[in-house]
């Protein structure tokens, strides 16, 4: 059964729902439009007993997701990355959904999108596509619950050079790292992930929803102090009401490089 909603394709068969990021305009940005387009259809494949779900951008996608909707962050000294931002809604979606969700991914992954495939529990990626994790990039003081992903997946040694540079990495060196599952060629991606969504549904959905909720308690980091979550907040708001946080914002819509001034 196929379905079309403005921002995402999605498709339901043998139990294994698709849910194609389709908003090519704007590469797919994580608008909050196109996450409760998302949210919605996975309630619903929820309620289907939909034993796997992929989430995939159209074949051939040049950017599987710009991240975060840059429009959408905010510039009037609210934090813009809380706890009921979209996309945590999206990524807490994800982590509680009682089956497997397998991120299919070609192209070029930026910011918040990173956050958005390291939340599924398997990636499968086409070799040469990459991933970007932009926040020192546009000035945007990244939230505790995202850097605490993006180091559970991939360490502290590549954590500290993907987010302080802000440049792209190989799916290649990501595979090397344990985050990405496969890297395949690109006409290998659908027919490898559909093998592993395939191997997945023959299984005990029951058993398989029991293990992903008990990988994920078992895995859970270690949990922040008040003090220390306290004194995180404090650092994070010293810098979403910064100057260079308005400036990341601005060069980006203004489509120049960002002179970040460090006030
Ligand atoms: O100017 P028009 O109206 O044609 O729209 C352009 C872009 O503005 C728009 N667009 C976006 N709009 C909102 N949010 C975005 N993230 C975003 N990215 C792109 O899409 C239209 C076509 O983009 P254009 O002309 O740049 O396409 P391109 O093919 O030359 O370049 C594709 C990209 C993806 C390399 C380029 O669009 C780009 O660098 N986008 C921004 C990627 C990025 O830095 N994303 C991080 C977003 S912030 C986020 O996720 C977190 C808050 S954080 O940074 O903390 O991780």
């Amino acid at each position: 059964m196929e379905s079309e909603m403005a921002l995402i394709c999605t498709e339901t068969s043998d139990g294994i729902g698709s849910i194609t990021l389709n908003n090519p305009r704007k590469h797919n940005a994580l608008s909050t439009a196109l996450i409760e387009e998302i949210c919605a259809v996975m309630e619903q494949m929820r309620q289907d007993d939909v034993r796997v779900v992929i989430l995939r951008a159209p074949a051939g996608a040049k950017v599987f997701s710009a991240g975060h909707d840059i429009g959408e962050l905010p510039t009037n000294g609210r934090d813009p990355l809380t706890y009921n931002d979209p996309l945590r809604l999206l990524v807490r979606t994800i982590e509680h959904f009682p089956a497997p969700v397998i991120a299919m991914v070609e192209g070029s992954v930026w910011g918040g999108a990173c956050e958005l495939v390291m939340s599924c529990d398997l990636i499968v990626a086409a070799e040469d596509s990459t991933f970007a994790i932009t926040p020192a990039k546009l000035g945007v003081p990244y939230n505790i619950s995202g850097i605490q992903r993006f180091l559970k997946a991939g360490g502290m040694t590549l954590c500290v050079e993907m987010l302080f540079t802000a440049q792209p990495s190989s799916a290649r060196r990501l595979l090397d790292r344990g985050i990405v599952n496969h890297a395949v060629p690109r006409d290998q991606l659908e027919i490898v992930t559909k093998g592993i969504a395939g191997q997945i549904v023959k299984n005990s959905p029951l058993v398989v929803s029991l293990l992903k909720e008990e990988l994920r308690l078992l895995s859970a980091a270690h949990n922040l102090g008040p003090e220390t979550f306290e004194r995180v907040q404090a650092m994070r708001r010293e810098i979403y009401d910064s100057e260079d946080y308005q400036e990341g914002i601005c060069a980006f819509h203004e489509k120049r490089s960002p002179q970040f001034r460090g006030r």
